[in-house]
């Protein structure tokens, strides 16, 4: 009975090394995707960080889950801008693959998926706010059809 919590121990440790590896595979392939190349080449730095939290959903109804990850790149243009986008990954081969990626206005706060459709809800800064505090919320609403991620209503 003794061995029972060191198993789960080494059970908790080694689910949390495997979401650690898979974050690590997801961030590196952010890197290389399409819209993570475009903002390194257009002044952002290659810092990528995960928003909000990132969802598995079959969006494209295949009987196997995509990572629906919304994440920024820190440094654009030589400052502390950075823009949001919403980026849909699939294992294939052993590896996550962009399927593709989206830019949206506004910082995610959170993100839900229904079928092929994506809500993210954001803050937006309005008029009066100060640089900390966005206070205008919206939704942004994305959808996944024949690979490519567009906005929806
Ligand atoms: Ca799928």
């Amino acid at each position: 009975m003794r061995k029972l919590p060191l198993l789960c121990l080494l059970l908790t440790l080694w689910s949390q090394s495997a979401l650690a590896q898979t974050e690590r595979e997801l961030l590196q392939a952010l890197r290389q995707s399409t819209e993570g190349k475009q903002r390194i080449k257009a002044g952002c730095t290659d810092r990528i960080r995960p928003i909000s939290e990132w969802r598995l959903a079959d969006l494209d109804q295949d009987g196997t889950a995509e990572v629906v990850a919304p994440w920024s790149t820190e440094g654009c243009g030589g400052g502390n801008y950075w823009g949001a986008s919403v980026g849909v990954f699939k294992q294939s081969g052993g590896r996550w693959q962009e399927i593709d990626s989206a830019g949206i206005e506004g910082q995610p706060e959170s993100i839900e998926v229904r079928g092929n459709q994506i809500r993210v809800r954001t803050k937006s800064y309005g008029p009066n706010d100060p640089r900390c505090c966005p206070s205008q919320m919206a939704t942004v609403r994305l959808a996944l059809s024949n690979g490519k991620l567009r906005e929806s209503r």
